[in-house]
């Protein structure tokens, strides 16, 4: 049994959001900040909270069509710099080899490997000088402020606010500044998630593979990576994932990464690059993210947007790649195919394990639940190309390990023109030509590409790979965080 009451609320299910708070705080008086966060504890809202939330609303909409409860939130997590002061030990950690290394590190040491530009970045990410993040989510923006500020004045003064932003639904609720539907995959939790059908184990929503709860929260049994000679599949269940100390149980690892976009250079490269290729505009940004901005995924909606299938969430998520083993659909670089591959490593060639169903239990060692939000101001007349003003993602997400899951796909994934592996087609002289980059988040530091932007009917006639010379999403903050349960915030060594 997963203890809902113990882990917090972001992570395996999300804090009701329409607006949200994030609060970067430096740890200035340990021993009165300890007092204070023990006595903040109730405040912080578990996902058991969260759960009997969503029936309220529920109940809300059904009584009176309207859903916009003034039910606040309020998550916490902290670096390991952080830990280490509520520890009275910065090197803590040292006696826990399961630690991730990458936490231990913190973002910024990261940021080579994922290609990030960190002389871009605010500046508080960049001297490890932040200790910790209070995330305050509302139903709107004056309400949400305002509870995170009675939160910040609970601290009376033991903390030093380094950086805070908020972020808000934007007027097309759900969608993104691109302008596609988010939040429509996620990993279900085995033992959480509601299955649609009874009769079918493995699956929340029609398509969406349930994941041992080990991923994301630490103390419950994870997934398996696949063994060459077979035997894995994606529901193998594992050991439990150990947290690295006691404390640590029902814990997770968050990532934050402010992710600015540049809506008008996005559009202007859509509408260039489409023309050159005398194809619909709407298709070849469709063609970069694999879904159309309704949610409608390519793999079932190829030519045409299909509102029906976005908004169907019984549905929307309801397809596998292998059926398209020439990415006809959906381009193998598209950036859901690329973070989510499903079942496109099953005829992985040249590496055993990952033969049949080894190669989409491997893929579900490397998911991640989001909980991101849009930030900046809507596209005005204020902006014009090249100079536009901030806006973009706070994109946050949890794992139990930063190294195997967000990193990895970041990286392996989304930045590696190679990937997915094995699916090449030959080109102009019997070269093989690779998938290329995920258009919207992979990274080069430089140029980058990105194969078949054209739907290729009939197969072959129209082979294409694209040249991306810019990015569209720049990374211009990162964090790594440890959620701690609800018991660690009111007794151990933390408090
Ligand atoms: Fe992505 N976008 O607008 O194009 N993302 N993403 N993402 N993303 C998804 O399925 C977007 C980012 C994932 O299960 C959709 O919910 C933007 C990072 C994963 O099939 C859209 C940004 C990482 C999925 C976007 C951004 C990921 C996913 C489709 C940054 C991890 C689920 C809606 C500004 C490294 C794939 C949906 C699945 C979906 C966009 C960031 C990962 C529209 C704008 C940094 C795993």
């Amino acid at each position: 049994n997963i203890d809902l009451g113990d882990i917090q609320g972001d992570i395996l299910i999300g804090l009701q959001k329409d607006a949200q708070v994030f609060v970067f705080f430096k740890i200035d008086d340990i021993p009165t900040f300890k007092k204070k966060l023990t006595a903040l504890r109730p405040l912080i809202t578990s996902t058991k909270t969260v759960i009997d939330r969503e029936r309220q609303i529920g109940d809300a909409k059904a009584a009176s069509n309207h859903s916009r409860l003034p039910l606040f939130g309020c998550n916490v997590g902290f670096t390991y710099p952080g830990l280490g002061k509520l520890m009275g030990n910065p090197n803590f950690g040292d006696a826990a080899p399961t630690l991730d290394p990458s936490f231990k590190g913190g973002a910024k040491a990261s940021a080579a490997t994922l290609k990030d530009d960190t002389s871009v970045w605010k500046v508080p990410f960049t001297n490890g000088s932040i200790d910790g993040v209070f995330l305050v989510t509302g139903p709107g923006l004056a309400g949400t402020r305002a509870h995170a500020d009675a939160i910040i004045a609970e601290l009376d003064d033991t903390v030093t606010i380094l950086y805070d932003e908020h972020g808000q639904t934007r007027p097309q609720r759900g969608h993104e500044h691109f302008g596609f539907l988010d939040g429509v995959s996620q990993p279900g939790v085995r033992g959480l998630t509601k299955r649609e059908n009874p009769l079918d184990k493995e699956q929340g929503l029609p398509g969406q593979d349930l994941i041992h709860p080990g991923e994301f929260v630490f103390g419950y049994p994870g997934q398996v990576p696949p063994v060459a000679g077979g035997g894995i599949t994606k529901e193998t269940i594992g050991d439990i994932v150990a947290p690295p100390f006691p404390w640590m149980l029902n814990g997770s690892y968050m990532v934050f990464r402010r992710l600015e976009q540049k809506v008008l250079t996005f559009r202007d490269f859509v509408e260039t690059e489409a023309a050159t290729l005398q194809m619909d505009s709407g298709m070849l940004a469709a063609r970069m993210v694999g879904r159309w901005p309704s949610g409608a995924p390519l793999s079932l909606a190829p030519l045409q947007d299909d509102p029906a299938l976005g908004g169907d969430k019984m549905a929307n998520n309801d397809f596998e790649f292998e059926q398209d083993p020439f990415q006809r659909r959906c381009p193998y670089a598209a950036h859901i195919r690329k973070t989510y591959p499903r079942d496109d490593l099953n005829d992985a060639p040249g590496i055993p394990a990952l033969a049949g169903e080894g190669g989409e239990a491997s893929v579900q060692t490397r998911r991640l639940r989001r909980a991101g939000i849009p930030f900046g101001p809507e596209v005005s007349d204020d902006d014009t190309l090249g100079a536009e003003q901030s806006r973009g993602l706070m994109f946050v997400c949890y794992q139990t390990s930063i190294v195997e899951q967000f990193e990895f796909v970041q990286q392996s994934w989304a930045n590696n023109p190679d990937f997915v592996f094995g699916k090449v087609r030959p080109g102009p002289g019997g070269v093989a030509v690779h998938p290329g980059h995920d258009p919207i988040i992979g990274q080069a530091g430089g140029p980058r590409h990105m194969d078949e932007p054209i739907p290729n009917y009939p197969i072959g006639s129209k082979h294409k790979t694209m040249d991306i010379p810019q990015q569209f999403i720049i990374s211009t903050a990162a964090g790594y965080f440890f959620m701690p349960s609800l018991n660690a915030l009111l007794s151990g060594p933390l408090v």
